[in-house]
């Protein structure tokens, strides 16, 4: 008799899209073979805990019935490519979400041992199958690629290893900025591990992305790290090679040369909760959902509620890069109904959260992750509440603050983009870092490493005191404590450590 193996299934979701339909295919899988709920990530798709090894199959075959898969989501390949936008906000928008389909799609895995494993058993012929971007021995590591459009950095798209960002001109859309090797994940200890931020290395039109995404990736496949697992991505490629060379070798096999990489300006790297209007005229409501657990609760039926509305529903849902969900696509007939579901099921509660809960995230660490080392989804609601207390008695408590934990150092709620990161060192203990750019743009500095609650709570308080009484207007925390010399400004991922 075999024990009851429990396993962790993700979706792939490009641009975090998906219909009603497949919405309660999911709902019904959550709470027939998962934990009894639905886990939304911060890469816009969705997990399931707890699903039994014998139900692994079945799960995944009707996974495939809403013609949603689990292929590359994890493994040595390019996953769910992140496209943070809204495809109905505006024309531009549905445009970016059709090119991150076209990479996902393009990037996927073609060899047919998926379906044979999970889905019809048919024996694929070895000879015939394989991998013409990936080959033989796919990536050294994973691979991320993001769209951003600004000015709205949703999806972080400094820590992708590709990222590329929407140029505009008169509401067309011009081409993509290129940015490569961002990552987060390092190791305690281990300096030649660190995140890092992606460069901007130029501008391709939209005809010529899927080609640039492509060579980008061969290029990591030959001259990824493929002795030390720990210095595999992307980032470690360009730091031992040099930007210049990984440019000219990206060239070199496009055979032309990309232009010049256009000014841009982000302005923040969170979700608007609420009604939004689109351009045409349809509205799209955005929920606060803290760190993307989706269950009731006595008094928050969640999951119910949003089952009733995707029963109603008419547009899509969409997963964000922060772990909430907007319903998008309500046409204005339907936008009464669905404000009715959404009280009826006190779903509204985004809109009378605090600035900082509104701008923090968790990973999901124990007691599912094997890699955490201390709490972290468990126990960030709760140090909020007390984070909550002294921003209300410094003067603070308007002031969004991007506040970001993970319970280890491998960073899966990009923490080290906060203006106030935590990262798990053992249980009840984590590195304080501090100094992110608000929008998503400069890493953060450890200012205390490996401190319990109190420590924690006695340095933020003074450190909210200060900024309630000396920031300058407009000034973002994470800037504030750079500018009076809490911690210095981290110019490139490699002097991260320093
Ligand atoms: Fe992650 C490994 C959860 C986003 C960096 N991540 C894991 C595993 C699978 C643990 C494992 O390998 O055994 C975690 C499963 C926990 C569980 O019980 O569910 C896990 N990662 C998550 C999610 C669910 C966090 C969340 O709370 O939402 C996110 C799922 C994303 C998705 O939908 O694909 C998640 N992980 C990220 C991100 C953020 C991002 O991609 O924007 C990062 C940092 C960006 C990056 O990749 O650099 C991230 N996860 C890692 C790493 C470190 C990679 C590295 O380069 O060092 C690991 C460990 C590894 O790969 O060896 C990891
Ligand atoms: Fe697990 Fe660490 Fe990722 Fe959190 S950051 S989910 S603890 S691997």
């Amino acid at each position: 008799l075999e024990p009851a193996y429990q396993m962790m299934l993700r979706l792939r979701l490009p641009g975090g899209t998906c219909t009603p339909e497949q919405w309660l295919k999911l709902d019904d899988i959550g709470r027939r073979y998962g934990d009894g709920g639905l886990r939304l990530t911060t890469r816009q798709t969705f997990q399931f805990h707890g699903v039994l090894k014998r139900d692994l199959r079945t799960t995944i075959q009707d996974i495939n019935s809403v013609l949603l898969d689990t292929m590359a989501a994890c493994g040595d390949v390019n996953r769910t490519v992140m496209a943070a936008v809204n495809p109905h906000q505006s024309a531009l928008h549905a445009k970016v979400q059709e090119h991150a389909q076209a990479v996902s799609d393009h990037l996927a895995p073609r060899a047919g041992a998926y379906r044979e494993i999970w889905l019809d058993g048919e024996r694929v012929d070895p000879d015939k199958d394989n991998e013409p971007i990936y080959g033989p021995t796919y990536l050294p590591r994973k691979f991320k690629i993001g769209f951003a459009v600004p000015p709205v950095n949703d999806i972080d798209v400094y820590s992708q290893d590709l990222g590329f960002i929407a140029i505009v001109e008169d509401g067309d859309l011009q081409g993509f900025n290129v940015c490569v090797g961002g990552g987060m994940g390092r190791t305690d200890n281990e300096a030649a591990t660190y995140p890092r931020l992606a460069d901007p290395i130029g501008f391709c039109r939209p005809e010529e992305m899927i080609a640039v995404a492509e060579t980008i990736v061969t290029v990591q496949r030959d001259y990824g790290d493929r002795v030390d697992r720990k210095r595999a991505r992307l980032k470690y490629t360009l730091d031992t090679h040099g930007l210049d060379w990984f440019k000219g070798e990206v060239e070199e096999r496009l055979g032309w040369s990309l232009g010049e990489a256009r000014e841009v300006a982000f302005e923040h790297n969170g979700d608007r909760y609420g009604w939004l209007e689109g351009d045409d005229g349809h509205w799209h409501y955005t929920l606060f959902i803290e760190n993307g657990r989706i269950r009731d609760w006595p008094d928050y039926p969640l999951m119910s509620g949003l089952r009733e509305i995707a029963r109603v529903h008419e547009g899509e849902f969409q997963l964000t890069p922060n772990q909430n969900l907007t319903i998008v696509n309500i046409s204005p007939a339907w936008r009464d109904t669905i404000e009715r579901l959404l009280q009826d099921h006190h779903l509204t509660q985004g809109r009378r959260q605090s600035a900082l809960r509104r701008n923090a995230m968790a990973c999901v660490a124990m007691p599912t992750c094997g890699l955490a080392m201390a709490e972290s989804e468990r126990y960030l609601p709760s140090l909020l509440i007390k984070l909550e207390a002294l921003a209300e008695q410094a003067g603070i408590a308007d002031t969004p603050i991007v506040t970001r934990m993970t319970g280890c150092p491998n960073g899966c709620a990009r923490p080290y983009l906060a203006e106030i990161g935590f990262t798990g060192r053992a249980p009840g203990k984590y590195n304080l870092y501090l100094g992110g750019g608000f929008h998503g743009q400069r890493l953060n500095k450890c200012y205390l490493e490996n401190v319990g609650e109190t420590k924690i709570l006695e340095a933020l308080e003074g450190l909210f005191q200060h900024y309630g009484r000396e920031r300058e207007p407009g000034e973002p925390f994470g800037d504030f404590v750079i500018r009076v010399g809490y911690v210095p400004e981290v110019t490139a991922g490699r002097h991260f450590n320093d």
